[in-house]
């Protein structure tokens, strides 16, 4: 073997292994936090999308999913990402559109960029509103949705009764603009239908199912209930299948987890609206990288859509691939 045969094998043995570990998440690989609202099956499959993008795109993920929904819950998590020192830019959920400002400037002060998904501060504008410095605000149209839900549940009971809202949290952007959009078409387009209460779950099923049989009991001609996410239309599907009311009581269902899907099948639900999770989990991934890379034109708001779930399309696979599945 020639020296200089024998110097390059040396310097390969040497230094090839010991490269990647000194290109560590400390240097070169850009680190990303994503810290989502709370344990749910809607944030796990965001949690897939973040993945998937990160493996594509060769970043680090850190990832804290909070098992209770709330800003004293979320912000202690905030401040010990913020506190690793290593976290470049954070994916979050913020859990109250207000709560959350003051904690995620401080991540900003130490250097971490925000890109907020699913949850929006202050208004949502990130141009002319009160909160701009985060990247981009990437997830539903939730105003919208409430409006979809409204005219589907109004469908439903013939454009004519009583219907309850059983929702999460105040002062939170998605359920908040869920219930403004179905609360606008119901006072501007059905002039026959009684918005009769809204009641918060604080994210507990439990707590939805009870407040949703009280209102069934305190109103025996409830025409229709509008679940604002996962568990609040998990709770009013409960109740109304306990009171055995299922196909008399319609309810539409925020979010497409499993069990809504089931109450579809049953006759219980008769609309689910399926968010984009996985798409704002890996957009928002993509959003890091690029912005890391010197793009400066993100759009600050990107919104992600639905698939508008029913009995008739329920097994399309084109509808049923926006089912929330997770391993
Ligand atoms: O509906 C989703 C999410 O969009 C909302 O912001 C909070 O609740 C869910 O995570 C469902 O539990």
């Amino acid at each position: 073997m020639s020296r200089k045969l024998f110097a390059l094998l040396l310097v390969a043995i040497l230094v090839l292994p010991i490269a990647p570990a000194t290109l560590s998440a400390q240097d070169d690989v850009l680190t990303i936090g994503f810290l989502p609202g709370v344990v749910d099956p809607f944030y796990q499959v965001m949690e897939l999308g973040v993945n998937a993008a990160a493996e594509d795109m060769g970043v680090e993920v850190v990832t804290q999913i909070p098992p209770t929904w709330g800003v004293e819950v979320q912000t202690p998590i905030l401040d010990a990402m913020i506190a690793r020192g290593d976290i470049d830019y954070l994916i979050i959920a913020p859990t109250d559109k207000d709560q959350m400002i003051g904690p995620l400037e401080a991540a900003l002060d130490a250097g971490i960029q925000i890109i907020t998904v699913d949850t929006f501060l202050g208004d949502g504008d990130y141009v002319n509103g009160p909160v701009t410095f985060p990247i981009s605000y990437i997830g539903s149209d939730n105003v919208e949705g409430g409006r979809i839900a409204a005219r589907g549940l109004a469908e439903a009971i013939g454009g004519t009764g009583k219907v309850y809202i059983n929702s999460t949290n105040p002062n939170v952007s998605s359920v908040e603009g869920r219930a403004i959009g179905f609360n606008e078409v119901m006072a501007n387009e059905y002039p026959d239908i009684e918005v009769v209460g809204l009641d918060f779950n604080l994210d507990d099923p439990n707590t939805a199912t009870q407040q949703t049989a009280a209102v069934l009991a305190r109103e025996p001609d409830l025409a229709g209930v509008f679940g604002t996410n996962v568990f609040s239309a998990q709770g009013a599907g409960t109740a109304v299948v306990n009171a055995g009311l299922g196909g008399v009581v319609q309810v539409v269902a925020y979010d497409a987890t499993q069990f809504a899907i089931e109450l579809l099948r049953q006759g219980t639900v008769s609309l689910v609206l399926a968010q984009k999770p996985f798409d704002m989990g890996y957009m928002a991934v993509q959003f890091a990288v690029a912005h890391n890379a010197g793009v400066t034109s993100l759009p600050p708001r990107v919104q992600t859509g639905f698939a508008i779930i029913d009995i008739n399309n329920v097994d399309d696979p084109e509808i049923a691939r926006f089912i929330y599945q997770v391993p």
